[in-house]
Parts: C-alpha cells; sequence; structure tokens
C-alpha cells in the first residue's frame, strides 16, 4: 500500500486547504418525509414528536441544518406536504434559516393511477397526471423553487398486460407537456428505478431511458440517480460519469440499500461505494454549487429517530466527500498512465483509508458549528421539547 496522502507533503496540505474550501460550499438537500413516522407494509412504528404537518417537519429539517451548517434546504412531496398557502410555508422556511428544494410529484396514490400515470392507456387519466405536474409547478412558483423531480410508479405486472413501445410514446408526449411549462431556470429532473411497484417492467427502469426522455425534452431536463433504484451490483459510479460526461446530472436521491430501495441512512450499508461515487463528482468537477447537481437525500427512518437520522446521513455524505477530495490526483493520473494498476489503486484506497472526521471537525469550528453535530444535537433538548409539544404525528407520507 502507498501512503502517498499522507507524506507528499505540502501537496497534501494544498489538497487538505482545497478540501476545506469545497466542504464549506458543500449542500445537502434534505427530504420533508424522512422527518415523519415511516415503515414497511408490516408494521409503522410512531416516533413522540413527530411532525404533524409540513410547517413542523421544516422545523426540524432546520435543526439538522443548524447543527451542521450543510443542509439548507428541504425537498417537498406533493400532496404529501400540501398547505393552504405555499408562500407562508416559504416564509416559514425562510424564518428557520432554510429554504424550499425540489418538489416531488406523486401520482402513485390515487385509484385512477392502478395502470400508470402518464403512461396510462386513458387518455383522462393521463391528462390528470399533467395536471398535477402543472401543479407543483405553481407550488415552485410560490415557493421559489427551481427543480420539479418526477418519478412515476408506471410498469407492468404481466407481460401483454399493455404494450411496452406505446407506454413509451405516451410517456414522451406527457413529458414534453409538462416541459412545456417549465419557467426559464426551471427544470424536469427524471428519475429511474428498475422495479418496483411494478415487477415485471418499470417504464422508467433505468438511467438510459430517463437520459434518453430528456434528450428529446431539451436542455432543461436532467436525470435523478437515486442510489437505491439499481440491480444489485451496478456500477453506479460508472452511471455517475456517463451522465456527468452528458451534462445532464442533475440530482442524486441519496440513501443506502442491502437488498431493494431500502432508502436506509446513506454511506450506512457501503461507505466505500458513496466514497466511488463522490470520486467521480470530484473528478468531474461537480460539487460546485453551481454544477447543476443537486445533491439530495431520500430516506426514511423506519426505527431509528429521525433528525438524528438524517444529522448522520449529512455527515457520512461530507465524510465520503473528504476522502474523495484528498484524492491525489497528479499521482492516480501518474500511476495510471504507466499502466501501474497497483499504483493507482493504492492512491485511490489511500484517499479512502484516511481517516477525515479531524478535517471535519476544523471545518465545522471555523465556522462556528458545534464539532460534533450529532451530540450537539442530542444535548440541546430540542428532541424533548417537540415530544413533549407535539401529540398526533402523521405519517411520512405513505398515505398521509
Ligand atoms: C421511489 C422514490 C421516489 C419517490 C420517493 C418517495 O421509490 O425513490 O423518489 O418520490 O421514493
Ligand atoms: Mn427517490
Ligand atoms: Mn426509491
Amino acid at each position: 500500500m502507498t501512503t502517498t496522502t499522507a507524506t507528499s507533503g505540502s501537496s497534501a496540505s494544498n489538497r487538505r486547504d482545497a478540501a476545506l474550501v469545497a466542504l464549506r460550499a458543500q449542500t445537502i438537500e434534505l427530504p420533508s418525509w424522512a422527518f415523519g413516522n415511516s415503515g414497511t407494509r408490516f408494521k409503522v412504528f410512531s416516533t413522540p414528536g413527530v411532525p404533524r404537518d409540513p410547517y413542523e417537519k421544516i422545523s426540524d429539517a432546520a435543526q439538522v441544518h443548524r447543527f451542521t451548517g450543510a443542509a439548507p434546504r428541504v425537498s417537498l412531496h406533493i400532496p404529501w406536504d400540501l398547505v393552504d398557502d405555499f408562500g407562508k410555508l416559504a416564509a416559514h422556511a425562510a424564518d428557520e434559516g432554510v429554504a424550499i428544494g425540489a418538489i416531488n410529484s406523486n401520482v402513485f396514490q390515487d385509484d385512477d393511477y392502478r395502470l400508470g400515470s402518464l403512461c396510462n392507456p386513458d387518455p383522462r387519466v393521463r391528462a390528470k397526471a399533467v395536471r398535477h405536474h402543472l401543479d407543483c409547478l405553481d407550488v415552485m412558483r410560490q415557493t421559489g423553487s427551481r427543480d420539479l423531480k418526477v418519478w412515476l410508479a408506471d410498469g407492468l405486472n404481466y407481460p401483454g398486460q399493455d404494450d411496452l413501445r406505446a407506454r413509451q410514446d405516451r410517456l414522451a408526449e406527457g413529458l414534453r407537456q409538462i416541459y412545456a411549462e417549465l419557467d426559464p431556470g426551471m427544470r424536469l429532473l427524471l428519475e429511474y428505478k428498475f422495479f418496483e411497484p411494478a415487477f415485471y417492467a418499470t417504464d422508467v427502469p433505468d438511467w438510459g431511458t430517463s437520459l434518453l426522455h430528456c434528450l428529446a425534452l431539451g436542455p432543461q431536463a436532467e436525470v435523478v440517480l437515486d442510489t437505491g433504484h439499481h440491480a444489485p451490483g451496478t456500477n453506479i459510479e460508472f452511471v455517475v460519469a456517463q451522465l456527468l460526461r452528458a451534462g445532464r446530472l442533475g440530482a442524486f436521491d441519496f440513501n443506502s440499500r442491502f437488498y431493494a430501495d431500502d432508502d436506509l441512512i446513506v454511506g450506512a450499508a457501503d461507505p466505500f461505494q458513496l466514497f466511488r461515487i463522490m470520486n467521480e463528482i470530484v473528478r468531474a468537477d461537480a460539487l460546485r454549487p453551481d454544477s447543476g447537481v443537486n445533491f439530495m437525500l431520500d430516506q426514511c427512518h423506519n426505527i431509528e429517530p429521525k433528525i438524528p437520522g438524517q444529522i448522520r446521513s449529512v455527515t457520512n455524505v461530507q465524510e465520503a466527500t473528504a476522502k474523495a477530495l484528498l484524492v491525489d490526483r497528479e499521482a492516480l493520473a501518474a500511476a495510471q498512465a504507466a499502466g501501474d494498476v497497483l499504483g493507482a489503486n493504492g492512491v485511490l484506497m489511500d484517499a479512502y483509508n484516511t481517516d477525515v472526521r479531524p478535517l471535519l471537525v476544523e471545518l465545522r469550528e471555523a465556522q462556528g458549528l458545534p464539532a460534533d453535530p450529532y451530540a450537539a444535537y442530542a444535548g440541546s433538548g430540542y428532541a424533548e421539547r417537540i415530544a413533549a409539544d407535539r401529540v398526533g404525528g402523521h405519517q411520512a407520507g405513505w398515505g398521509a
């Protein structure tokens, strides 16, 4: 094993300094639904103090930002986060020190969508699904959000159930109608997933399908990569590199999976994979806040406490990012050019094996943030306060 990162003198300290600058600018967007109760089809456990409405979800999300300084936006899911006055909700977010991030549409919890939404064989249902997305664009206008995130549960359970190709045509047409209504500066982000709730065929199963639709739509359409939405063994960092090359990686939905779409804490199941993903991001200089890549979480906390779960998620992303920033790119390029297989691999592993926690403490202290956000939140009394104040919280979304 080489020890490049630890021993290459001034260049190592330059990398450290550059890493601190980049980490300071990094932001991670939180999902409102991470703060409500969630579960599996077997049981939804409730947590004391869980939010009773979207306002309280935002207040909880703001705690994550308060202790980490790295989570200044909250994604909403419509209609889970439906309120009478979205301007008021955005003002509440601003009062709490955060902003509204992506608006997620939801065309999967209405009986009309049994056979799909934008791909449904019935034109009435397709028109209803388009209308919902136009309503989401209005929510974006009222909240200052720029990203419309589209994930469709559309798909088939049985071969022959519907015409695979016709469904793609309907999808293209529905997306075209939605895209036509985007304001300048708005983006349509199309998320893919290879299975569930449909099990034979999904209408946007993979990054290639999403990318083809985005390319047909135009420059304001980009792909969302949810780390839980691939077949086991998929090389996700390759997908990241490919979408970045095409200039169409709009956002991540970060989470961890062991088996399916587990929605567990990012970096918990496979921190090395998260490092490899962030390595491709750094390699492409896509960490910059103006790179167009929105780093979002899409997680549910079924048995663990929610705010600490989100804090752990943010710090996990920061740790993987810090390691990626410490990769000695010159040494790596030299080893790669020389065909030094193990040397190149060693450079990467050196960075991965670096304990970056002291660097992150330095980062936080320089910003006047607690060195340990997790412990600082635990000692803040917020969890006890909301448990005493709030009664009758809601489920995260599935059915709320
Ligand atoms: C679908 C998904 C999509 C939804 C979210 C709740 O599995 O990842 O992003 O909006 O879960
Ligand atoms: Mn997702
Ligand atoms: Mn998912």
